[in-house]
């Protein structure tokens, strides 16, 4: 598909740590409570340091397929924005509308805060059990969709946490 072929050179997918990466904002794959977790939540939290849970706790909540920011506090990123992933029960309960929300969600809320330069992990798929392969193809495809119309949004990194998931990423990636 030859039609996102100037977006697609905006994308860029590495196997990493998101914690330690030096973008304008990471996003964290959380819960409706804002209030910490296991996963790139935990992670998340440990790296910013308490000031981000205290942070967090005034946004009271985020709704599923939606995202609020926060500062980075001692992450190497400026912003932490935070998404709420659906857990996956079988496919049939809005899961990828509600996935494709929480991708078009973030990257507005980048927009809107001069953020250049984002960096995902793949959300849902870890604790919440969507399955990587579907997933991926829903990060991938909103995000084109969503560079075609915002140039401000100059880099968007897929994090990925170990090499089968960057091999999943680089397969579907050569789909669009
Ligand atoms: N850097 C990049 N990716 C990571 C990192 C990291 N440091 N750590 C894990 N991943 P998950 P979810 C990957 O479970 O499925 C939390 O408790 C991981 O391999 O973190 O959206 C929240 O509070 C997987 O590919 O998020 C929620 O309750 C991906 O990040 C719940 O988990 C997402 O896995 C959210 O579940």
């Amino acid at each position: 598909m030859d039609q996102y072929k100037e977006e697609k050179k905006r994308i860029r997918l590495v196997r990493a740590d998101i914690t330690k990466l030096s973008v304008d904002a990471i996003v964290n794959a959380a819960n409706e409570s804002l209030l910490g977790g296991g996963g790139v939540d935990g992670a998340i939290h440990s790296a910013a340091g308490p000031d981000l849970l205290r942070a967090c706790a005034a946004l009271k909540g985020c709704k599923t397929g939606q995202a609020k920011i926060t500062p980075g506090f001692q992450l190497p990123a400026k912003y932490v924005i935070h998404t709420v992933g659906p857990v996956y029960r079988g496919g049939m309960n809005k899961e990828s509308e509600l996935l494709a929300s929480c991708y078009q969600s973030s990257l507005a809320v980048a927009s809107h805060n001069n953020v250049n330069t984002i960096a995902f992990p793949s959300i849902s798929t870890g604790v919440y059990g969507y399955p990587i392969e579907e997933a991926c193809r829903i990060a991938i495809v909103e995000t084109l969709r969503y560079l075609s119309g915002h140039s401000e949004i100059t880099e968007v990194t897929f994090v990925c946490f170990s090499d089968r998931d960057l091999k999943i990423y680089e397969r579907a990636m050569t789909e669009f």
